[in-house]
Formats: structure tokens, C-alpha cells, sequence
């Protein structure tokens, strides 16, 4: 593929120097693009080819990207920060709009955010918890935004039921003759069908307050400064969307309290860090300025809990169905990562006591 020719119609100065794959990312293509500018300065930027399977509508999804930064863009200069740094930055094309259509796929542009790292895994539990105040602030700045006019990216995303809808027709089609592999796993979900659907539930009823949430709260979807280690800009926003705030909770800890890799395959190595439990519940309350209801704070162990057995739903889903969603990098990396989650979820079980304590000391 030509990166230098995609470049090159979008609204950039300078010369192109390389384009790179870039980060780890399960569904977009990332490339880190860099410029030579006038006098010899570099500058770079990040290139994604929108993965348009998994977001059927990459037009609405692009629509939703600029009306929220220019949104937080607003917040963030009222608060005092810098939105430069503190949002994403959409470079537009040079015939204008959000993205590229090329060859029918979908490209876009941002602004690279310089002296910054997004961790794979959490190096210090100061990391967790900034990353933690940084979601929590987003959804806060967020608050206001017009839910409304939000497209659904991809629909259900986060409707747990209907995950395991899924999950059955799959285990009916076994179009990959896998189902075979995974009754164990199976069996683990099945004993928990009911409680998975908790927060639908609540939902509908009304004792849940839907909020403009992110939806994609893994830690290397955060940016950290390097020299203040504070988390400066949340990116990835194709899934923000009406959502549940323990929603965002629950995928952080799924992914950053998790001892083990989320592919590990060794799952000894796999269990619920209490410790980074803790510094977590401590930012995520604190970035949301103690805007969550009593119920929603209540409910942070079970956020987590289905939002990990959730994402192994997916994953066990993606492995029966061929590995079509998720990107994968070895034979049954889809399954290898199934049963991170569906282990990380019996240790939430095992420990439940422990969680819940924890947030009683913050209620
Ligand atoms: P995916 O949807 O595939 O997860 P992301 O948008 O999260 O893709 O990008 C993948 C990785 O690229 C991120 O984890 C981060 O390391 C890096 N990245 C993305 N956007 C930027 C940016 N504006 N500045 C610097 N790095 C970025
Ligand atoms: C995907 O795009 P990325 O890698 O940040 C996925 C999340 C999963 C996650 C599992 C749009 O996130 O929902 O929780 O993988 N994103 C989408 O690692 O499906
Ligand atoms: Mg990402």
C-alpha cells in the first residue's frame, strides 16, 4: 500500500520522510508518518485505515469524532488546559472533510501527540491511576454533550444479553468445527448468564444513568506525559457513545489490573491486582469529580466483572466465528485471550469480598 500517496492528500506541509506500522491496536491499521518541514524540522502524525467491518458507517463515525473533540476542544480551554495537547486533532483532506475514501477504504489523520507513551501494561500503579483520572475527566467533560446527536458506531456494543445471543448462534453454526474446543469455557459462561445481564437490565430500569462514555477504556488508550506522568488526552474515540460509566470502569480493570497479558497463555500468571484495583477506583471517582450515584459506585466490582466476562464472550465468539473482528497474531490468539478473561473473572469471584470492600471506602 502507497502510505506516502494517502499522506499526501491529506491538509500536511512538508516532505514525506516514513510511514511505520504503529502501536497495538486489535482493529484499526496505525501508521506513525513522518514529515520534513521547511527547515528541516520533523514532524509527525498518525495515519489509521479505519477498520470499516468492524464500523459499518465510517462516515457517522467520523462525524462523532469531530463534534466531540471540537467539543472537549471547548471544556478543555474553559478548565484551562491545552486543547492542542489535551484532544485529538483531526488534520482534514486537502479537497476538505474528516477522511479519505480511497480505493474504498477509509483513512483519517491526527496530530501526534509528541512527548507522550501509551503503556501496554502498567509499570507503576501511578500510571493505573492517572490513566484512571483521565477517563474519569472525560466522561465528566463530557457531560453536557447533546447524547443524541451521537451515532451508534456499532450497535449493542456493550449490550452484554445480546453478546451471548451472539455467542449461541456462533456455538449453533460452529462454522469452524472449534466449538469442540471450548465446553469448559462454555460452561463457564453459561453459569453466569444471568447475572451478565445486570447492567441492561438496571439500564432499562432506569436505576443506571446512561452518560457519554468511551466504551474503549484499555490503558494504551491514554496518553501519558512523559515528564508529569499525568494522563493528558484519552484517544480512541471511535466507540464513544451513550453508555454506562461502569462500563468504562470495568475495561479499564479487565485490562490494566490484570496481572497476566491479556494473551497469556500461561494463566497462573492471570489474576486481579487488588492494589491496582484500588489506585483505579481511587482516579476514576476522583476524575469524575464524584459525579457517580451511589448505585453506580456500588456496583464498580460488578462493572468489572461483566465487562471481563463480556469481552471473553467476544473473544470466544471471534474464535468460533474464523477470527474476523479481533486482529490476530498466532493460531488461537483469540482463545488464548477467551481464557484471560474468563480466569481474571473466577479471581474477581474468588476475591469478591476484597473488591467490595475497597470501594466502601470510597462510597
Ligand atoms: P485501535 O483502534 O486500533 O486501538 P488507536 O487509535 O488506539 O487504534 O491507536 C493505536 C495506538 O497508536 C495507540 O495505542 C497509541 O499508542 C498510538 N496513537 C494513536 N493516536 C495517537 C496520537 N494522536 N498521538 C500519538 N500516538 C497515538
Ligand atoms: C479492541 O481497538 P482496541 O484495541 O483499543 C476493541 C475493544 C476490546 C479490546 C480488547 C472497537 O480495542 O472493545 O475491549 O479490543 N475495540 C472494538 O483488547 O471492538
Ligand atoms: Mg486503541
Amino acid at each position: 500500500m502507497d502510505i506516502k500517496k494517502i499522506i499526501e492528500k491529506f491538509d500536511i506541509a512538508g516532505r514525506y520522510l516514513e510511514g511505520i506500522p504503529y502501536g497495538n491496536g486489535h482493529i484499526n491499521d496505525t501508521y506513525c508518518i513522518s514529515m520534513e518541514e521547511r527547515r528541516g524540522e520533523r514532524r509527525r502524525y498518525i495515519l489509521q485505515k479505519i477498520n470499516h467491518h468492524v464500523f459499518r458507517e465510517p462516515d457517522k463515525l467520523m462525524e462523532n469524532i469531530q463534534n466531540v473533540t471540537s467539543y472537549l476542544k471547548e471544556m478543555i480551554r474553559k478548565n484551562g488546559g491545552d486543547p492542542e495537547r489535551e484532544t485529538l486533532q483531526v488534520i482534514p483532506g486537502k479537497s476538505g472533510g474528516s477522511y479519505l475514501l480511497e480505493d474504498g477504504e477509509y483513512w483519517r489523520v491526527y496530530k501526534f501527540i509528541e512527548d507522550s507513551i501509551s503503556l501496554e501494561k502498567v509499570e507503576k500503579p501511578e500510571d493505573f491511576y492517572e490513566s484512571a483520572v483521565a477517563f474519569g475527566r472525560f466522561q465528566r467533560l463530557l457531560s453536557g454533550f447533546d447524547a443524541s446527536s451521537l451515532h451508534e458506531t456499532i450497535p449493542d456494543f456493550h449490550n452484554t444479553k445480546d453478546r451471548i445471543k451472539k455467542l449461541h448462534k456462533a456455538v449453533q453454526e460452529d462454522r469452524y468445527h472449534r466449538v469442540q474446543d471450548v465446553a469448559k469455557e462454555l460452561a463457564f459462561i453459561k453459569e453466569r448468564e444471568d447475572e451478565a445481564g445486570l447492567l441492561v437490565d438496571l439500564l432499562e430500569k432506569g436505576e443506571l444513568p446512561l452518560r457519554v462514555t468511551h466504551n474503549d477504556t484499555k490503558l494504551n488508550n491514554v496518553m501519558l506525559d512523559n515528564k508529569t506522568g499525568k494522563g493528558i488526552c484519552v484517544i480512541d474515540l471511535d466507540t464513544v457513545m451513550p453508555g454506562l460509566a461502569l462500563y468504562d470502569f470495568g475495561d479499564s480493570i479487565r485490562f490494566g489490573a490484570n496481572t497476566g497479558a491479556e494473551d497469556e497463555q500461561d494463566l497462573s500468571k492471570v489474576s486481579c491486582d487488588l492494589n491496582l484495583f484500588e489506585w483505579f477506583v481511587k482516579g476514576y471517582l476522583e476524575g469524575c469529580a464524584n459525579s457517580l450515584t451511589t448505585k453506580e459506585v456500588e456496583l464498580l466490582p460488578t462493572g468489572a466483572k461483566i465487562m471481563t466476562l463480556e469481552c471473553g464472550i467476544r473473544f470466544l465468539m471471534d474464535y468460533l466465528e474464523g477470527d474476523v473482528y479481533f486482529k490476530i497474531h498466532r493460531e488461537g490468539h483469540n482463545l488464548d485471550r477467551a481464557r484471560t478473561q474468563l480466569k481474571l473473572v473466577r479471581d474477581m469471584e474468588v476475591h469478591w469480598n476484597q473488591l467490595v470492600e475497597i470501594v466502601n471506602k470510597y462510597k
